[in-house]
């Protein structure tokens, strides 16, 4: 399709409830909209970078600096969703930049000719089972009301941030409180391998896994804590694309993949460690960035593939907004529905978008 230009729109959306990790607490989401405009049809990705380079090294003012100096150019003025990996692939890294300009040019493409985003990707299912991602609190009582709270409206699957301090009172608290609940816990990188005899601690949990307790890079020492914990390692962090996640399978350095497009560049690429996974008997579930209703549509339809076989960090749009800038996403007995009109399948409501907005940039092609 021929291109006559990108937008990239910064929006800022206040969270329901502080949502705080083992990297910082988020109070809003300042994230970066790209909206594409062909001949045919327009499109949108959303661009999961985060304010700070705290979760990895992406940030938004980096993206749009990186999108507007170099990927929207390179692209030139036609452009295939296949060929936007290749037309980047010269510069190194800015994966979550990469993702939000494909995604859009993808939904672009699938608009023009009518079809859906899940199709295209091979889902098979016709909605997605949905956990949600628990923050940090400042008590146990405060985090069991949270919890109950989730349960209650329907989550199949609570995930609890930990870091040294918060791991194991937290995780018995909530086993006590809420029985055989599928639980599991994520780390952010907060821990070394020393802390495996602390981590054992967690086994008798029956956790389904335990995601990123270790640096970014640190594949052997991932290797080394699954030899000594009997909690499933996942890998988010580490994995950043379809060759990462087969040396880090290869390595034993997880038996779980956590799936985040923006992470790895995109829906295609995570399509291919999907196939890598499945092929390797290794489940993926999909994560989560707090995306709006925008990145979560796209996400639904990746959670609808045959190996996505975990509830993925897909919640309800009121999970983390008031007012989400699409329809909301509802939770219907603990599933989201996968979209089924062309492309992702939504599109910012216009009022809710003009908003929140705090900056737009036109790049013509
Ligand atoms: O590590 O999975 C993570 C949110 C922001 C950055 C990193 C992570 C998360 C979450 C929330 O856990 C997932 C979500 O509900 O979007
Ligand atoms: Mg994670």
């Amino acid at each position: 399709m021929k291109l006559t230009g990108v937008e990239l729109r910064r929006i800022s959306l206040p969270l329901v409830s502080p949502f705080r990790t083992s990297f910082g607490t988020e109070t809003t989401r300042d994230a970066l909209l790209v909206r594409v405009v062909g001949t045919e049809a327009e499109g949108w990705g959303e661009c999961v970078a985060m304010s700070g380079p705290l979760y990895s090294s992406e940030y938004v003012d980096g993206a749009i600096d990186v999108l507007r100096r170099f990927f929207v150019p390179a692209l030139g003025g036609s452009v295939s969703a296949v060929g936007v990996a290749p037309a980047l692939a010269r510069f190194h890294g800015h994966r979550m930049a990469k993702a939000a300009l494909e995604t859009a040019v993808l939904d672009a493409e699938l608009r023009a000719e009518g079809r859906p985003l899940a199709r295209e990707l091979g889902a098979v299912h016709d909605r997605v089972p949905c956990g949600v991602s628990v923050g940090i609190m400042d008590s146990i009582g405060e985090l069991l009301d949270a919890v109950g709270g989730y349960l209650d409206e329907g989550y199949l699957r609570i995930k609890l941030k930990i870091q040294p301090g918060w791991d194991v009172e937290p995780v018995a608290a909530v086993r006590e409180r809420f029985g055989d609940v599928l639980l599991q816990v994520d780390a952010n990188t907060a821990y070394a391998v020393s802390d495996a005899r602390h981590l054992a601690r967690l086994d008798p949990f029956e956790l389904l896994l335990i995601e990123q307790p270790l640096d970014e890079e640190d594949i052997l020492g991932h290797a080394e804590l699954a030899r000594l914990i009997k909690t499933p390692v996942c890998l988010d962090e580490s994995i950043t694309s379809a060759r990462s996640a087969a040396a880090a399978i290869s390595l034993g350095a997880c038996s779980i993949i956590n799936v985040k497009p923006g992470r790895v560049g995109g829906y295609l690429e995570s399509r291919r460690i999907h196939d890598v996974c499945v092929a390797h008997g290794i489940p993926v579930w999909c994560g989560g960035m707090l995306e709006t209703g925008l990145g979560r549509a796209a996400n639904v339809a990746l959670a609808a593939l045959p190996g996505f076989t975990l509830p993925g960090d897909t919640s309800a749009s009121s999970r983390y907004y008031r007012t989400d800038i699409t329809t909301p996403f509802t939770l219907d007995a603990g599933h989201l529905p996968v979209p089924t009109t062309p492309g992702i399948g939504v599109v910012p409501l216009p009022d809710v978008l003009a908003e929140v907005t705090t900056s737009t940039e036109w790049l013509p092609l």
